[in-house]
């Protein structure tokens, strides 16, 4: 039920126009220093944390008592706590390697949740300025269009989005590519736009007809996985479970026939939780 928080999501539209308009200009102006976290292809810029505190701040002063998970606020690699408190998930710039290179597919991501359900999410496609938007039970829309996702049951006749990520231990690219390869013999084609939030975007527009990941983190699915929803896309585990956004590996399909044919392709692979 949208109503109780109509001033959260009015509030949350404002503020994320404006952070990606920011971030636009900024965009401009070619390749953006970065720094690596966890690993060399792990980047972070100085625009993620000023947007990241801009989103935050604006948040606090109108919701004293909201809870948040956002990327660089878990930058340390501490696990984040996901209560029933009223929680924005932020990812304030999603592909953040793209827009140090200049390549035109990162998102300003914000979810919010409440008793640990989704509520409304927002996935703000900067260079685009198309903005993605759903409340639970009442549709998805881009820019005030309602989206609806692919009729698509045959894996023969999918495209396919999911992405190597940004860590580099080889083990974890060997099983990625792997499962890429059994997947590509069957499909279209895969796909890898460097942003999750995007990739599932695809999903929820009918340009993609799946995506599935092993390696994002909640601020990378939290609003776009509702807007998925909401377009008429099954959400799970990548092994056709029950779909865990704390556990770092997610699929979307357009239809649960597609999820059906992708499962046996897909083996499960073991990574740290985020919450
Ligand atoms: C990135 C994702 C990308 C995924 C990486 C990473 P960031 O998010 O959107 O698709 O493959 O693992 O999580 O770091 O740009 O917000």
């Amino acid at each position: 039920n949208m109503d109780p928080f109509k001033d959260e999501f009015l509030l949350a539209t404002e503020i994320v126009i404006s952070a990606g308009q920011y971030v636009r200009s900024a965009a401009k102006s070619q390749s953006q220093a970065s720094e690596s976290k966890e690993c060399y292809a792990d980047l972070v810029t100085e625009y993620d944390q000023k947007v990241e505190k801009m989103l935050m701040s604006a948040i606090s002063e109108k919701f004293a008592d909201h809870k948040f998970i956002a990327e660089e606020m878990s930058a340390d690699g501490n696990s984040a706590a996901f209560t029933d408190e009223p929680t924005w998930i932020i990812d304030p710039i999603d592909g953040t390697t793209n827009f140090v290179h200049g390549f035109p597919a990162f998102a300003i991501s914000v979810g919010f949740f409440h008793l640990q359900e989704p509520v409304f999410g927002i996935v703000y496609d900067i260079p685009n300025d198309k903005m993605y938007s759903a409340v639970k039970g009442k549709g998805a829309f881009c820019n005030g269009r309602l989206m609806k996702c692919s009729p698509t049951t045959e894996l023969q006749e999918a495209l396919i989005a999911t992405e190597y990520g940004s860590q580099r231990e080889p083990n974890f690219l060997k099983f990625k590519i792997d499962t890429m390869a059994k997947i590509v013999e069957k499909c279209h084609g895969i796909r890898s736009l460097g942003c999750a939030t995007l990739n599932i975007i695809q999903v929820a527009m009918g340009t993609a007809d799946a995506y599935y990941e092993f390696g994002p983190h909640i601020w990378d699915f939290a609003a776009a996985h509702l807007i998925a929803l909401e377009a008429g896309a099954v959400c799970s585990a990548p092994n056709g479970g029950k779909m865990d956004l704390c556990s770092r590996k997610l699929m979307v399909c357009s239809t649960k026939e597609l999820r059906d044919q992708l499962t046996p392709l897909i083996d499960d692979y073991q990574l740290a939780r985020d919450c």
